[in-house]
C-alpha cells in the first residue's frame, strides 16, 4: 500500500484518496494512462498518470479562474483601435465642415479615453458637425496549451470580444475520452472559434507567428511526463514572442504549499522573459493536492496590464454563451483576491 500512495514524486510521502464507485474507462494512450471513474462525492473524475486532473464537482474553479484571470484583465472590446474614420459622406451630406481623422495607433486606447478625445473633438468642431466614429474594433485571438478536457475552452467562450481560439492538445484519448464522459466540459469544442491542435504545445509554439496572440493559457499537466518542458525557459521564450505587446499569459502554477521551488523558479523565468508584470493568483480546488491550485500570470512589454483590477469585469459581458451554464466560481471579487498571498509565500517569492 504504502508504495503505491505514497511514491508521487510531486507530492512524496502524502496521497489524497475519493471512494471509487465505478471504473468507467482505462486506456493507454501513446502519452500516458487515461483513467475515468465514477467517485462517490465528486462526480466523475478524470486521471492521468495516476493524478487527478478534474472532478465533475470542482472543476468549476479551476477553468473559471484559469481562463477568466487573463481574459477579464484585457480590455474589451479590444480597444486597439487600427483606425479611427470619421463618416466622409456624412460629413458632405450635411454640408458642414469635414475633418478626415485617420489615426493609426498601434497600442491600446482605452474606450474611456476615446470617448474623451470625440467629445473633445465634438465641442472644437461645434455642435454641427455630424460625426460618426467607425471603428475597427480588432478581436482577440487565444491560445490554449493542454485542457483537452474542453473546459477552459467552455469558459472562454463566454467572451464575445474573442474570435479565434486555438487549442493544443497532446493527446487525442483526453479529447475523446472527454466528449464522452464529460459532457458538461466537452461543450467548449462545440464552439465554432475553437481550432483544435493535436500535438505537442513546445512544437506548436515554437511554429507560432510572433504577436500572434493576445493570451495565451497554460492548462498543462504536472512536469512529469508531456509536460515536462513545459516549465522551462525556452517555453516561456516561445510563449511570449507569440503574444502581442502587452498580451497575457496565465500558467497553471501548482500549490503554494508543496511546490514554492517550483513556483520560485517559473517566477524568476517569467519575471526574466515577461517584461510587463508577473503576479501569482491562487484559488481553493479540493481534489488537487493540498487543496489549492496557482496561477502565474504575465504580461509582455507594452500597454500595461493590471492583473489585480479586472478591467473587463466577467459582469459586464456582452452576450450569453451558447452552453448557457452559470459562473459556479468566479467572481470579480474572487479575482482580486485571489493575488492575496500568504506572507510566507510573499517571503519566499519576493513578491513584497
Ligand atoms: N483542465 C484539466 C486540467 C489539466 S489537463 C492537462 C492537459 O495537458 C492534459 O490533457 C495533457 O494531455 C495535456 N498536455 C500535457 N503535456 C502537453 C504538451 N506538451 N502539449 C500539449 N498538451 C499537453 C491540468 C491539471 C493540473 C493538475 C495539477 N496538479
Amino acid at each position: 500500500g504504502k508504495k503505491v500512495f505514497f511514491n508521487n514524486p510531486m507530492w512524496p510521502g502524502e496521497a489524497h484518496s475519493l471512494e471509487v464507485k465505478n471504473i468507467l474507462f482505462k486506456g493507454k494512450s501513446e502519452y500516458q494512462e487515461v483513467l475515468v471513474f465514477q467517485s462517490s462525492t465528486y462526480g466523475k473524475v478524470l486521471v492521468l498518470d495516476g493524478i487527478i486532473q478534474l472532478t465533475e464537482k470542482d472543476e468549476c474553479a479551476y477553468q473559471e479562474m484559469i481562463a477568466h484571470l487573463p481574459l477579464c484583465s484585457l480590455p474589451s472590446p479590444k480597444t486597439v483601435i487600427s483606425k479611427i474614420f470619421i463618416n466622409l459622406a456624412e460629413a458632405i451630406l450635411f454640408g458642414k465642415v469635414f475633418v478626415i481623422l485617420s489615426t493609426f495607433v498601434d497600442g491600446l486606447v482605452h474606450w474611456q479615453l476615446l470617448n474623451v478625445v470625440v467629445a473633445a473633438f465634438g465641442y472644437c468642431c461645434n455642435t454641427n458637425l455630424h460625426v460618426r466614429l467607425t471603428l475597427l474594433q480588432c478581436k482577440m485571438q487565444v491560445l490554449v496549451v493542454g485542457g483537452g478536457d474542453g473546459g477552459v475552452l467552455r469558459e472562454i467562450s463566454r467572451h464575445n470580444s474573442v474570435e479565434l481560439i486555438d487549442i493544443c492538445e497532446i493527446d487525442q484519448m483526453v479529447i475523446d475520452v472527454s466528449k464522452k464522459f464529460f459532457p458538461e466540459l466537452a461543450v467548449g469544442f462545440e464552439d465554432p472559434r475553437v481550432q483544435v491542435h493535436v500535438g505537442d504545445a513546445v512544437e506548436f509554439l515554437r511554429n507560432a507567428p510572433p504577436g500572434k496572440y493576445d493570451a495565451i493559457i497554460v492548462d498543462s499537466s504536472d512536469p512529469v511526463g508531456p509536460a515536462q518542458e513545459l516549465v522551462e525557459k525556452p517555453f516561456f521564450e516561445t510563449i511570449a514572442r507569440a503574444l502581442r505587446p502587452g498580451g497575457v499569459l496565465c500558467n497553471m502554477a501548482e500549490s503554494m504549499w508543496l511546490h514554492t521551488h517550483l513556483i520560485e523558479d517559473m517566477i524568476s523565468i517569467c519575471r526574466e522573459t515577461f517584461k510587463g508584470s508577473v503576479h501569482y493568483a491562487w484559488a481553493s480546488v479540493p481534489t488537487y493536492p493540498s487543496g489549492v491550485i496557482g496561477f502565474l500570470v504575465c504580461s509582455t512589454e507594452g500597454p500595461p496590464v493590471d492583473f489585480v483590477k479586472p478591467i473587463n469585469p466577467i459582469e459586464k459581458l456582452e452576450g450569453a454563451p451558447k452552453h448557457k451554464r452559470e459562473l459556479r466560481f468566479y467572481n470579480s471579487e474572487i479575482h482580486s483576491a485571489a493575488f492575496a498571498l500568504p506572507s510566507f509565500l510573499r517571503r519566499e517569492v519576493n513578491l513584497l
